[in-house]
């Protein structure tokens, strides 16, 4: 039997795997909410609790990064990859849904 952990980290190198091959531009557009989650929740599960100092004013792109990272507070590694895996399910499921019943179809 797979140990739960081991599970967990499968599924989420799966998860990211997919993400690296998505073609940057496609139906789907992500919003800004929903790349800051995924990358979020990338950093928590990778890197762990977010530790540097914010960036400062004339690097906006990096605070919003920061600010979402580092608000996922001591999320441990294995809730971070859980967390990852449910958002790409849900996201995945939002697009089968919105996708025009022709294309489903096809
Ligand atoms: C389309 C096809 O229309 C149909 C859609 C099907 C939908 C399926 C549903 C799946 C969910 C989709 C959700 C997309 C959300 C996108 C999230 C993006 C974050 N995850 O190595 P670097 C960090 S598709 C999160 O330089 P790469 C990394 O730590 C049309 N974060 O860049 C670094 O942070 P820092 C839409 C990650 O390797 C920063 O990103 N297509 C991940 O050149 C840059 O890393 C898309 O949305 C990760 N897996 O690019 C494309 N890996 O700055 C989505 C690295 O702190 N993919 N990071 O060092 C991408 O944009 C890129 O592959 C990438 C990595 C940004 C994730």
């Amino acid at each position: 039997m797979v140990e739960p952990d081991v599970d967990h980290q499968r599924r989420f190198q799966a998860a990211v795997d997919v993400i690296h091959n998505l073609p940057k531009n496609g139906c789907y557009r992500p919003s800004y909410e929903v790349m800051l989650r995924f990358y979020s929740l990338y950093k928590q599960a990778v890197c762990g609790p977010c530790t540097s100092s914010r960036p400062g004013f004339w690097d906006p792109v990096g605070r919003y990064k920061w600010d979402a990272w580092s608000r996922l507070g001591d999320m441990s590694t294995e809730s971070a990859m859980a967390a990852y895996v449910d958002e790409m399910k849900k996201v995945a499921q939002e697009v089968i849904d919105t996708m025009p019943m022709d294309e489903k179809t096809a």
